[in-house]
C-alpha cells in the first residue's frame, strides 16, 4: 500500500493531485524550485523540499534530484502530474528501480506509445481506427516515397515517429513538394528527436479532436470513461474543452472507446490514458495516446462521477478495478476554459504579480488553480493560471454558466484569455456544433484584421 506520494510537478496539478491523497488518506510530498518557494502546493504538502533553481531543466526536470528527495522524505510513491517528466519513459524506470511506484503506466508502454509508429501498429492490431497511411517508416529512396504518398493520395501529412502534440509534422500539397518536405522532416526529427524515421498520412483538412479517457488496473481490467471534444485549440494548445463530445452519436464513440479498450488489454496498459482521435465526415481516425492524466481530465470527472486522480493512485497500488463498464453513465455537460497570463492579441506569455485574484464561484463551477493575490506567474514555467469549469445539465446551460463564470472571474496585475474565451462562448459554430480544429484564428477572430 502507498502512503507517502512524492508530487513531481508544480502549480494546479500539484494541488490538485495532494488534495486526492489527502481524500485517500495519503501522505502527499511536494517538490519545488526557488522560485516556487512561497507557492501554494509547497504551503498544502505534508512535506516539501527544495529540488533546485527556477529552471525547469535543473528542478522540475532532474531526475536524479527528485529521486533523491523522494529516498530523503521517505516517498513510496512518485506522481508526475502531467509535463515535465509524466511521459519518460526513463524516469518512470528510475523511479520503479529504486523501489518506488511509479503513478503511470509501465515504462515499456510510455516508450512504446512516444514511437508514434509503433503506437499506430498497435492500434491496427487492436482493430482501433487509424489514419490511412504508411504504417512503418519510410524507406530513403525518393522513388519508393513517391509511390508510397501516391497511394495514399495527395494532401499528405508527413509526421516524426518521434514526434506528437503537433511536433515534427509537415502538410505536402502536391508531388512536387514531397521529397523536399519528407528529407525536411526527416533531418528537423533526428535533430530535435535523435530519431530520424518518418511516415506519411493522409491529410485530414478539417476534422474535430476527440479523445478516449481509459482506466486500467494492473491485472488487465480496462474501461472507457467517456470522451472530450478538444478542438477549439490554437497552435496545438487546448484553449477550451468539453465532454461529452457534443453532435456525436453515442454508437460510434461507443465503438471506438470499445477498441481503445481492447487495445489496452492488448498492450498491458495501466492507470489512466487519453487516446487522441481525429472525427471527421463520421468517422474516428487514432493519431496518438497519451500516458497520462491531462489537464483536461476535470470534465471527465464532473460527467462520469468519478475522480480520476484518486483512481490513479487507487489503481497504482494494486487495487483491482471497482467499476464496472455498466457502472459508468455520463450525465450532464462539462465545459473547461484555460485561463492563461498571456497577452490577449499577441499571445505572449504575460509573467508578473496576480495582485487581484476573484475567481467565479456559484452553482456549477469548479476552479482549479494554485493562484492567490500576490502570487507570481514565473516566466520559467507554463502560463496557465488555473481552470474555470462548468458544469449543468445541457450543453446549452453549460454555455450560459460558463459565459457568466468567466464574466465574473477578476484578475489583475497580469493581461489573461478571458475575452478570448467570451468569444468562444459567444462563437454561432462554437454553440451549434459546425466547428473543427481551425475554429480559433478561423471562425473566432484572435487577430486584428488586416
Ligand atoms: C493530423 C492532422 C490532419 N491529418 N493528422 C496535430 C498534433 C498531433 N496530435 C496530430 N495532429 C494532427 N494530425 C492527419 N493525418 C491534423 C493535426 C492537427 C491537430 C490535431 C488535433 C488537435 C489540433 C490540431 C491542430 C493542427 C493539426
Amino acid at each position: 500500500m502507498i502512503k507517502n506520494v512524492l508530487i513531481a510537478n508544480r502549480g494546479e496539478i500539484a494541488l490538485r493531485v495532494i488534495r486526492a491523497c489527502h481524500e485517500l488518506g495519503l501522505r502527499a510530498t511536494a517538490i519545488y524550485s526557488t522560485a516556487d518557494r512561497d507557492a501554494a502546493h509547497v504551503a498544502q504538502a505534508d512535506d516539501a523540499i527544495c529540488i533546485g533553481p527556477a529552471s525547469a531543466a535543473r528542478s522540475y526536470l532532474n531526475k536524479e534530484a527528485i529521486l533523491q528527495a523522494a529516498h530523503i522524505t521517505g516517498a513510496d510513491a512518485v506522481h508526475p502530474g502531467y509535463g515535465f517528466l509524466s511521459e519518460n519513459a526513463a524516469f518512470a524506470r528510475m523511479v520503479v528501480e529504486r523501489g518506488l511506484v511509479f503513478v503511470g503506466p509501465p515504462a515499456d508502454v510510455i516508450d512504446t506509445m512516444g514511437d508514434k509508429l509503433a503506437a499506430k501498429r498497435a492500434m491496427i492490431e487492436s482493430g482501433v481506427p487509424c489514419v490511412p497511411g504508411t504504417e512503418d517508416a519510410l524507406p530513403d529512396d525518393p522513388e519508393a516515397i513517391r509511390s508510397l504518398a501516391e497511394q495514399v493520395g495527395y494532401p499528405v501529412l508527413i509526421k516524426a515517429a518521434a514526434g506528437g502534440g503537433g511536433r515534427g509534422m509537415r502538410v505536402v500539397e502536391k508531388p512536387e513538394d514531397l521529397i523536399e518536405a519528407a528529407s525536411l522532416t526527416r533531418t528537423e526529427a533526428g535533430q530535435a528527436f535523435a530519431n530520424p524515421d518518418i511516415y506519411i498520412e493522409k491529410f485530414m483538412a478539417t476534422p474535430r479532436h476527440v479523445e478516449i479517457q481509459v482506466l486500467c488496473d494492473n491485472y488487465g481490467n480496462a474501461i472507457w470513461l467517456g470522451e472530450r471534444d478538444c478542438s477549439m485549440q490554437r497552435r496545438h494548445q487546448k484553449v477550451l474543452e468539453e465532454a461529452p463530445a457534443p453532435f456525436i452519436a453515442r454508437h460510434l464513440i461507443a465503438e471506438v472507446a470499445e477498441r481503445a479498450v481492447a487495445a489496452c488489454k492488448l498492450i498491458g496498459y495501466r492507470g489512466v490514458g487519453t487516446f487522441e482521435f481525429l472525427y471527421q465526415d463520421g468517422h474516428f481516425y487514432f493519431i496518438e495516446m497519451n500516458t497520462r492524466l491531462q489537464v483536461e481530465h476535470p470534465v471527465t470527472e464532473l460527467v462520469t462521477g468519478v475522480d480520476l486522480v484518486q483512481a490513479q493512485l487507487r489503481v497504482a497500488q494494486g487495487e483491482t478495478l471497482w467499476l464496472r463498464q455498466s457502472d459508468v453513465d455520463l450525465r450532464g455537460v462539462a465545459i473547461e476554459c484555460r485561463l492563461n497570463a498571456e497577452d490577449p492579441v499577441t499571445f505572449a506569455a504575460s509573467p508578473g504579480t496576480v495582485t487581484t485574484w476573484c475567481p467565479a464561484g456559484g452553482p456549477g463551477i469548479r476552479v482549479d488553480s494554485h493562484m492567490r493575490a500576490g502570487d507570481a506567474v514565473s516566466p520559467y514555467y507554463d502560463s496557465m493560471i488555473g481552470k474555470l469549469i462548468a458544469y449543468a445539465p445541457t450543453r446549452d446551460e453549460a454555455i450560459r454558466r460558463m459565459l457568466r463564470a468567466v464574466r465574473e472571474t477578476r484578475v489583475e496585475g497580469v493581461s489573461t484569455n478571458l475575452t478570448l474565451h467570451e468569444q468562444i462562448l459567444l462563437n454561432d459554430g462554437f454553440v451549434s456544433g459546425t466547428f473543427d480544429i481551425h475554429a480559433i484564428g478561423k471562425s473566432i477572430k484572435v487577430e486584428p484584421d488586416v
